[in-house]
Protein backbone atom coordinates (compact mmCIF):
# COMPACT_ATOMS: atom_id res chain seq x y z
CA UNK A 1 0.00 0.00 0.00
CA UNK A 2 1.80 3.44 -1.08
CA UNK A 3 1.00 6.67 1.02
CA UNK A 4 -1.84 7.87 -1.52
CA UNK A 5 -3.65 4.45 -1.17
CA UNK A 6 -3.68 4.70 2.70
CA UNK A 7 -4.41 8.32 2.67
CA UNK A 8 -7.00 7.38 0.33
CA UNK A 9 -8.05 4.37 2.64
CA UNK A 10 -8.02 6.43 5.67
CA UNK A 11 -10.05 9.19 4.14
CA UNK A 12 -12.64 6.96 3.59
CA UNK A 13 -12.91 5.72 6.94
CA UNK A 14 -13.12 9.03 8.45
CA UNK A 15 -16.31 10.33 5.45
CA UNK A 16 -18.47 8.18 7.21
CA UNK A 17 -21.74 8.99 4.98
CA UNK A 18 -19.24 8.96 1.54
CA UNK A 19 -20.50 12.18 0.53
CA UNK A 20 -16.99 12.94 -0.22
CA UNK A 21 -16.06 14.97 2.22
CA UNK A 22 -15.51 14.68 6.08
CA UNK A 23 -17.73 17.34 7.96
CA UNK A 24 -16.53 18.55 11.09
CA UNK A 25 -20.02 16.91 12.73
CA UNK A 26 -18.58 13.26 10.98
CA UNK A 27 -15.19 14.10 12.61
CA UNK A 28 -16.18 15.05 16.31
CA UNK A 29 -18.67 12.52 16.44
CA UNK A 30 -15.64 9.62 16.13
CA UNK A 31 -14.35 10.54 20.14
CA UNK A 32 -18.26 10.81 21.33
CA UNK A 33 -19.10 7.07 19.62
CA UNK A 34 -15.75 6.21 21.32
CA UNK A 35 -16.62 6.80 24.56
CA UNK A 36 -20.17 5.57 24.05
CA UNK A 37 -19.03 2.45 23.26
CA UNK A 38 -16.30 2.02 25.47
CA UNK A 39 -19.12 3.12 28.45
CA UNK A 40 -17.47 6.56 29.59
CA UNK A 41 -19.92 9.73 30.74
CA UNK A 42 -20.05 12.82 28.97
CA UNK A 43 -18.01 14.31 31.87
CA UNK A 44 -15.50 11.63 31.53
CA UNK A 45 -12.14 13.82 31.68
CA UNK A 46 -10.57 11.37 29.39
CA UNK A 47 -13.33 12.17 26.92
CA UNK A 48 -13.08 15.82 26.87
CA UNK A 49 -9.42 15.79 26.22
CA UNK A 50 -10.15 13.54 23.56
CA UNK A 51 -13.01 16.20 22.50
CA UNK A 52 -10.43 19.18 22.38
CA UNK A 53 -7.90 17.11 20.74
CA UNK A 54 -10.28 16.32 17.87
CA UNK A 55 -11.02 19.94 17.29
CA UNK A 56 -7.72 21.16 16.79
CA UNK A 57 -7.31 17.74 14.29
CA UNK A 58 -10.08 19.32 12.25
CA UNK A 59 -9.22 22.76 12.50
CA UNK A 60 -5.69 22.22 11.31
CA UNK A 61 -7.25 19.46 8.31
CA UNK A 62 -9.47 22.10 7.13
CA UNK A 63 -7.47 24.38 5.30
CA UNK A 64 -10.23 27.14 4.11
CA UNK A 65 -12.16 26.54 7.05
CA UNK A 66 -15.60 25.84 5.93
CA UNK A 67 -16.40 23.03 7.64
CA UNK A 68 -15.41 20.37 5.53
CA UNK A 69 -12.24 18.79 4.46
CA UNK A 70 -11.93 17.37 1.11
CA UNK A 71 -9.51 14.70 -0.22
CA UNK A 72 -7.47 17.53 -1.40
CA UNK A 73 -7.45 19.42 2.08
CA UNK A 74 -6.68 15.97 3.59
CA UNK A 75 -4.27 14.65 1.18
CA UNK A 76 -2.31 17.94 1.41
CA UNK A 77 -2.24 18.55 5.39
CA UNK A 78 -1.80 14.62 6.16
CA UNK A 79 2.13 13.49 6.78
CA UNK A 80 4.65 13.31 9.38
CA UNK A 81 4.33 17.04 10.65
CA UNK A 82 0.21 17.11 11.06
CA UNK A 83 0.76 13.76 12.80
CA UNK A 84 3.69 14.36 15.13
CA UNK A 85 1.81 17.99 16.03
CA UNK A 86 -1.44 16.83 16.18
CA UNK A 87 -2.65 13.45 14.80
CA UNK A 88 -0.93 12.16 17.59
CA UNK A 89 -2.56 13.26 20.98
CA UNK A 90 -6.28 12.61 19.27
CA UNK A 91 -5.05 9.24 18.87
CA UNK A 92 -3.72 8.93 21.97
CA UNK A 93 -6.74 10.09 23.38
CA UNK A 94 -8.76 7.33 21.87
CA UNK A 95 -6.12 4.68 22.70
CA UNK A 96 -6.84 6.19 26.82
CA UNK A 97 -10.30 5.82 26.30
CA UNK A 98 -9.90 2.26 25.26
CA UNK A 99 -7.33 1.23 28.29
CA UNK A 100 -9.77 0.95 30.55
CA UNK A 101 -7.53 -0.32 33.72
CA UNK A 102 -5.12 2.40 32.79
CA UNK A 103 -1.62 0.72 32.76
CA UNK A 104 -0.40 2.32 29.29
CA UNK A 105 -1.24 -0.71 27.41
CA UNK A 106 -4.40 -2.50 25.35
CA UNK A 107 -4.82 -5.99 26.15
CA UNK A 108 -7.22 -8.13 23.40
CA UNK A 109 -10.36 -6.97 25.05
CA UNK A 110 -9.33 -3.10 25.32
CA UNK A 111 -8.14 -3.38 21.57
CA UNK A 112 -11.54 -5.12 20.54
CA UNK A 113 -13.39 -2.67 22.41
CA UNK A 114 -11.88 0.12 20.77
CA UNK A 115 -11.60 -1.22 17.12
CA UNK A 116 -15.61 -1.48 17.62
CA UNK A 117 -15.84 1.80 19.01
CA UNK A 118 -14.26 3.59 16.15
CA UNK A 119 -17.22 1.66 13.64
CA UNK A 120 -14.72 -1.49 12.75
CA UNK A 121 -16.22 -5.41 12.09
CA UNK A 122 -15.68 -7.59 14.94
CA UNK A 123 -13.98 -9.71 12.36
CA UNK A 124 -10.41 -9.73 11.86
CA UNK A 125 -9.84 -8.56 15.38
CA UNK A 126 -7.55 -11.12 16.08
CA UNK A 127 -5.27 -11.22 13.34
CA UNK A 128 -5.11 -6.76 13.72
CA UNK A 129 -4.11 -7.35 17.83
CA UNK A 130 -1.61 -9.89 16.82
CA UNK A 131 0.12 -7.65 14.27
CA UNK A 132 0.13 -4.81 16.13
CA UNK A 133 1.29 -6.73 19.51
CA UNK A 134 4.65 -6.83 17.58
CA UNK A 135 6.59 -8.54 20.62
CA UNK A 136 3.64 -10.88 21.63
CA UNK A 137 3.54 -10.44 25.14
CA UNK A 138 -0.39 -9.76 24.68
CA UNK A 139 -0.95 -6.70 24.67
CA UNK A 140 -0.44 -3.58 22.77
CA UNK A 141 1.79 -0.88 23.64
CA UNK A 142 0.75 3.06 23.62
CA UNK A 143 4.50 4.29 22.16
CA UNK A 144 4.17 1.30 19.68
CA UNK A 145 0.48 1.72 18.77
CA UNK A 146 0.87 5.40 17.90
CA UNK A 147 4.13 4.42 15.99
CA UNK A 148 2.84 1.96 13.63
CA UNK A 149 -0.09 4.14 12.93
CA UNK A 150 2.82 6.52 12.00
CA UNK A 151 4.85 4.51 9.89
CA UNK A 152 0.93 3.77 7.87
CA UNK A 153 0.03 7.18 7.48
CA UNK A 154 3.34 8.39 6.35
CA UNK A 155 5.13 5.05 4.24
CA UNK A 156 1.79 3.35 3.93
CA UNK A 157 3.71 0.29 5.07
CA UNK A 158 3.22 -1.28 8.55
CA UNK A 159 1.01 -3.87 10.49
CA UNK A 160 -1.39 -1.09 11.03
CA UNK A 161 -2.45 -1.66 6.51
CA UNK A 162 -3.43 -4.98 8.18
CA UNK A 163 -5.24 -3.85 11.31
CA UNK A 164 -7.18 -0.77 9.77
CA UNK A 165 -7.41 -2.87 6.14
CA UNK A 166 -9.42 -5.28 7.85
CA UNK A 167 -11.10 -2.91 9.97
CA UNK A 168 -12.72 -0.64 7.19
CA UNK A 169 -15.12 -0.70 4.46
CA UNK A 170 -14.27 -1.41 0.91
CA1 LIG B 1 -19.01 13.04 4.72
CA1 LIG C 1 -12.58 22.72 3.83
CA1 LIG D 1 -4.95 -1.70 29.65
Amino acid sequence: MNTITAKRHIFTMLDVDGDGSISRQEYLARPERAAAALGRGGDDALLSVARTTHEKVFESMDADGDGQVTFAEYEAWAGERAFDEVCRPALGSLFDLADTDGDGHLDQAEFTRLRHALGNPADHAREAFEALDADGDGRIDRDAYLAQIRAFVTGGSSPMALALHTGARG
